[in-house]
């Protein structure tokens, strides 16, 4: 039974709703009210994994695609990665994110969160938009649909 601190990096571009999953993750909450995220505000949250207590810290990145904050990512653990399933182009950009972070990260632990899985429409077109041989899990913070798993698939990927 050991006691282990990682760090996880939320990226995606602005509206996407990484704040929303972390909310609903951390907090179980979420609002509709969109709040643009200004600057990085980490998140604590304690879990058992394998026996064993994980101190996740998440910071939820201000994001912007050529922004990639070196202050704040480049010590992460695991790389969430969100992109908008209700809006085709978010999942077309998230090949240039991946280059981004393989750039400035190199062969991090990455889980991309295809999010608003409650908004049918452009579903099935982004889906098939997004890359391949990248682990993904479609989430919903509004509903809170697979976010646990998501946190649980990144984790392991990272331990
Ligand atoms: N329908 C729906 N709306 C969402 C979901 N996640 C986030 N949103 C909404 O999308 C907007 C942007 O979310 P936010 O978390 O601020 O995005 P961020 O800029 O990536 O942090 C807000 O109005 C949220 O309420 C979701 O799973 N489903
Ligand atoms: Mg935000």
């Amino acid at each position: 039974m050991a006691i282990i601190d990682r760090k996880i990096v939320v990226l995606g571009d602005s509206g996407v709703g990484k704040t929303s999953i972390v909310q609903r993750y951390v907090n179980d909450r979420f609002s509709d009210n969109y709040r643009p995220t200004t600057g990085a505000q980490p998140l604590k949250k304690t879990l058992e994994h394998g026996g064993d207590t994980v101190k996740l810290v998440i910071w939820d990145v201000a994001g912007h695609l050529l922004n990639l904050h070196p202050a704040y990512s480049s010590d992460a653990d695991g790389v969430l990665l969100v992109c908008d399933m209700s809006r085709v182009e978010s999942a077309e950009v998230m090949k240039r994110w991946l280059g981004i972070i393989s750039a400035k990260l190199g062969n991090v632990p990455l889980v991309i969160a295809a999010n608003k899985s409650d908004i049918a429409e452009f579903h099935q077109k982004c889906a098939n938009q997004l890359p391949t041989g990248v682990h993904i899990v479609v989430t919903s913070a509004k509903t809170g649909s697979n976010v646990e798993k998501l946190f649980q698939d990144l984790i392991s990927k990272i331990l």
